[in-house]
């Protein structure tokens, strides 16, 4: 609330908060919502752990770090100059690239002043007695705000291996998502990479170029395809740029709001030949096409996923040479599609070089970590360098890191601990004025548009509570029981949903992670924008206001 709408309401006067809002995170949310909320006249102030904007972009240095969605559908969409002012250099843009653009947008609207970094927060907590947030950052100190907004993204909490002996390791050893901001020199180093998901993907394809000696440990292979990536040309650049529109334009109609989106045919609606026509095209076309633009059936009705994931573990042996290692690397226990489809670029090619070794960490699992290097079942390994490329306690992990409170002091932890709980991902029911940019059970997608919609759902939410002197937003018991029951609908049916991987909240490294659940909203943006629209344009009748 604005300092004068606020001494108008009841509650306590806004003055005697520090701010009206607090943001946790200056990632894309965090920077996109304090634009908005200086827009409503709002005490702003977000807090961020790291020290400088970016979120993902920040943290995720790793080598080989890139966008596998097309840049210019990735940034910002909001401010048609920033458009304009910004050229991205290649059709998918390395992550030094995208950092630059996050900061270039923090400096174009003065972002910073408004932010304080290196100020991880520890604790939120409702309190019942005025209906307002402290938030306690990890310094012990303490800020009050009407609202709490979460901005801590849905892939943002690193988990290590839980195998013993992780600390004993005398060489570096570095986590992806918590990568140095110094250049890491890996020539003629022994060097070891643990997952080949998306990230050990791109990490290792990296690394394979200048390392001495590489060792990949594999537990499930994943189905990658090429990105295909290249330079934007200055042709190109003109195009984009005049195109804006209409790029958004598509990003706002398709499913998951990338450019892709499925072919309205069956895959047996087709001939054999075309067919095979159409994957070859596919596999030969940048980005997601062959995930997310490919024959509508391919991730519910099995014999369709078996042709497309028979098509790629063809690629496979194509490309890798030593047919034992191909095979190695063409999963079994999954279809194609059904777990987050890493992009590559030459990966297959890496298990061709002298310098590679692929290691079955199914076979012969991982027993210790040492201080020299990596016991296994079968062997002991020696390296200099331990690459962590094993992912994030996904969706509701960032929640968990920190000691949410709502109402009556119930832990939001406590709260989730069956599964998470929302009202379209923006509310949780007993934790009044918190709104969460990108929480358990939104829309995912292509994040950036699913950043932009939830912070501008949230802005006509607080816009509508300035209007009309309200202070407190509560979701009511029955949305959220509507909207979960929605969400577990949209999950019947889909392949994605009968495999373990962060999509469907497994993560082997977390306690009580180890079975699957439905935290992901699996319906189509628009269909998830239209509800969430609707409950605006008839103001808000699913929220308790007052
Ligand atoms: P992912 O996709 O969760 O991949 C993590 C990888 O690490 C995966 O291959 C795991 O094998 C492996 N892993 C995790 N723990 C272990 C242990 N203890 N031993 C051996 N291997 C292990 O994370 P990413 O960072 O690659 O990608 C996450 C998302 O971020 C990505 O989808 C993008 O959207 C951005 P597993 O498959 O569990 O057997």
């Amino acid at each position: 609330m604005s300092a004068a709408t606020m001494d108008q309401a009841k509650a306590p006067a806004a003055t005697a908060l520090d701010y009206d809002a607090i943001v946790i995170g200056a990632g894309m949310s965090g920077m996109y919502q304090l634009i908005r909320l200086r827009e409503l006249g709002l005490r702003a102030r977000v807090f961020e752990a790291g020290t400088g904007v970016g979120g993902t972009w920040y943290w995720n240095r790793y080598p080989g770090a890139r966008f596998d969605s097309e840049s210019y559908s990735y940034g910002f969409s909001f401010d048609k100059e920033l458009l304009q002012d910004w050229s991205w250099s290649e059709h998918f843009a390395p992550q030094p690239e995208t950092l630059r653009y996050l900061n270039h947008v923090a400096d174009r609207y003065d972002l910073k002043r408004d932010i304080q970094f290196r100020s991880p927060v520890a604790a939120a907590h409702y309190q019942d007695s005025s209906g307002t947030w402290a938030i306690t950052l990890a310094d012990g100190s303490r800020h009050t705000s009407r609202f709490l907004i979460t901005g801590i993204g849905a892939l943002s909490a690193p988990t290590l291996p839980r195998i013993e002996g992780v600390e004993s390791f005398r060489g570096q050893a570095f986590h992806t998502a918590k990568w140095p901001h110094e250049p890491v020199d890996f020539a003629g180093k022994r060097v070891a990479v643990i997952g080949t998901g998306a990230t050990g993907v791109q990490t290792i394809q990296e690394v394979a170029k200048t390392a001495g000696h590489l060792t990949v440990f594999q537990r499930t292979p994943n189905w990658c395809t090429p990105l295909h990536n290249r330079p934007i040309t200055p042709e190109e650049q003109v195009q984009i740029k005049a195109n804006y529109d209409d790029l958004f334009r598509r990003c706002r109609e398709t499913f998951a709001c990338f450019l892709h989106t499925a072919d309205p045919r069956g895959t047996f609606e087709v001939t054999p030949e075309e067919r095979e026509a159409f994957y070859e095209q596919l596999y030969a076309s940048p980005g997601f096409g062959i995930w997310v633009g490919n024959f509508k059936d391919m991730l519910i009705d099995r014999a369709a996923n078996k042709e497309i994931s028979d098509f790629v573990a063809r690629k496979i042996r194509q490309r890798v040479k030593d047919p034992k290692v191909a095979e190695m690397l063409i999963p079994k226990n999954h279809g194609f599609g059904t777990r987050r489809v890493p992009q590559e670029t030459h990966y297959y090619e890496v298990y061709n070089q002298p310098n590679v070794t692929l290691v079955d960490s199914k076979a012969t699992p991982i027993e210790r970590i040492t201080e020299r290097g990596i016991k296994t079942t079968d062997a002991e390994f020696e390296f200099d360098i331990i690459i962590y490329a094993t992912g994030f306690d996904a969706l509701t992990g960032a929640f968990d890191r920190i000691d949410i409170r709502g109402k009556g002091g119930l832990a939001l932890k406590q709260k989730w601990s069956g599964g998470a709980q929302t009202f379209v991902g923006m509310l949780v029911q007993d934790f009044p004025n918190m709104f969460m940019l990108l929480g358990p059970h939104t829309a995912l997608g292509n994040i950036p548009r699913s950043i932009e919609y939830n912070v501008e759902w949230v802005t006509g939410l607080l816009r509508h509570m300035q209007q009309h002197q309200l202070t407190l937003a509560a979701a009511k018991p029955s949305a959220v029981q509507t909207w979960t029951d929605h969400v577990m609908s949209c999950a019947e049916g889909l392949l994605t949903f009968e495999v373990d991987s962060w999509m469907t909240g497994v993560n082997s490294n977390v306690e009580g992670k180890q079975t699957r659940t439905i935290a992901r909203y699996a319906g189509s943006a628009p269909a998830y924008r239209a509800w969430c629209d609707d409950v605006a344009a008839r103001g808000y009748q699913e929220l308790d206001l007052s």
